[in-house]
């Protein structure tokens, strides 16, 4: 993107020097930038109470519920961005697709889909078949002091819960089909695509300030896998989502092996890391003008308050004032975490974090 293009961007979208969006973009500001995946919703008893007297559906289909549980976190934790309250099955929910989120247990579809002709239960998405998610975005991004991460669940991840039925360990249906039926596969990645790539365009036309493309679960695959049955189709969604001109966030699990791969050719402006990579580590796997994001270990706030802030420390040094880099956890908040805990580690890193403005060092001589 050029320098007039981003003038332009930062001109019309609420939020565009914030801290945040600035370090997806790799600019200067004053603080490291903190949110947590997962932050809304399960650890939060302001939460719990909301959904003692509404299902999961009703909260995610009622944008005043929606909004109210997706600024919880902003309030209570002062983190410097909100992740929109919905699910990466929402969107094929909305096309018809029964899938019921089960407490405790996550997305179970009635019918897997298991033959060439369960392609024909995707059709396009439509903006009113999702009216009630974009509204949602329209007050959050009235009533939000930070920016709003619109965010979609990638084909393979969302794919693996069509096709095996629910959460899965090996994946071994998905794979099935795509070692097994090639072109069936693709068609299937092709539709999730579209279906992505009109969820997020929906969000970030309502005033999304950034987007994160949720593959969970891709560090399932090898890398040469990735890059061939994956890879094109959530490039293909990226490359649309940066032509909207807002940063795009790239996160997966266990995608050690992966980094590289969900950067290249400028997919993504921000990697997510998950905890078993050191921060270091992956710097030197992601290519050069392209951020990280994370990587505190989530279940790492389980423990004691002294090996919490060690541990975040660690990261903040990893990071080495990076002004690239976005603080998180490696996966989302686990449902036990102590809020307080997390309040913690927000003040932490908003007190010891520091952002180094690196630009033009190269041309000068060293200190000494
Ligand atoms: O902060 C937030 O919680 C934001 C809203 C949000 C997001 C971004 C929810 C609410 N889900 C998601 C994305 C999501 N959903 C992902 C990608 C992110 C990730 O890897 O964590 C995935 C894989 C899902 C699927 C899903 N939905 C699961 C995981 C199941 C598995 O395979 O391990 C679960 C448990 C759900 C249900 C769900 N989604 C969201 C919440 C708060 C819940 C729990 C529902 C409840 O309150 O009972």
């Amino acid at each position: 993107m050029s320098a007039t293009d981003l003038d332009t961007a930062a001109s019309v979208r609420p939020h565009d020097d914030s801290p945040f969006v600035r370090a997806c973009r790799g600019l200067p500001h004053d603080h490291v930038p903190v949110w947590f995946m997962r932050q809304a919703g399960r650890a939060l008893a302001e939460y719990r109470a909301i959904r003692e007297r509404h299902t999961f559906e009703e909260v995610v289909h009622t944008p005043e519920l929606a909004a109210e549980v997706t600024l919880q976190p902003v309030r209570r934790y002062g983190v410097d961005a909100a992740i929109l309250f919905s699910d990466i099955v929402t969107p094929v929910q909305a096309l018809g697709v029964g899938v019921e989120i089960k407490p405790g247990v996550g997305p179970v579809v009635e019918r897997p889909f298991r033959t060439t002709g369960d392609l024909d239960r995707l059709r396009p998405l439509e903006p009113d078949d999702v009216d009630f998610v974009l509204d949602t975005v329209s007050i959050l991004v009235r009533e939000l002091p930070v920016p709003l991460i619109g965010f979609a669940g990638a084909p393979f991840t969302v794919a693996s819960y069509l096709i095996e039925g629910g959460p899965s360990k090996s994946y071994s249906r998905t794979k099935a089909l795509m070692y097994g039926e090639e072109p069936t596969w693709h068609r299937l990645m092709e539709r999730l695509a579209g279906i992505t790539l009109a969820s997020l365009t929906g969000q970030v036309e309502r005033g999304a300030s950034a987007v994160q493309l949720f593959d969970s679960w891709a560090g399932a695959l090898h890398p040469d896998d990735y890059v061939r049955y994956v890879l094109p189709h959530s490039r293909h969604i990226l490359d649309e989502v940066g032509a909207l001109g807002v940063p795009r966030i790239h996160f997966g699990v266990g995608t050690g092996e992966l980094l590289g791969a969900m950067a290249a050719g400028g997919a993504a402006d921000v990697v997510g890391v998950d905890w078993r990579v050191p921060l270091a580590a992956a710097r030197r796997r992601i290519p050069t003008g392209v951020g990280m994001q994370g990587n505190l270990e989530p279940a790492s706030c389980l423990g004691p308050w002294e090996g919490v802030e060690q541990r975040v420390r660690d990261v903040l040094t990893a990071a080495d004032g990076a002004v690239d880099h976005i603080f998180n956890l490696g996966h989302g908040v686990l449902p036990a975490t102590d809020p307080a805990v997390l309040q913690r580690v927000v003040d932490l890193v908003h007190r010891e974090g520091r952002v180094e403005d690196r630009r033009g060092r190269g041309a000068e001589p060293a200190d000494g």
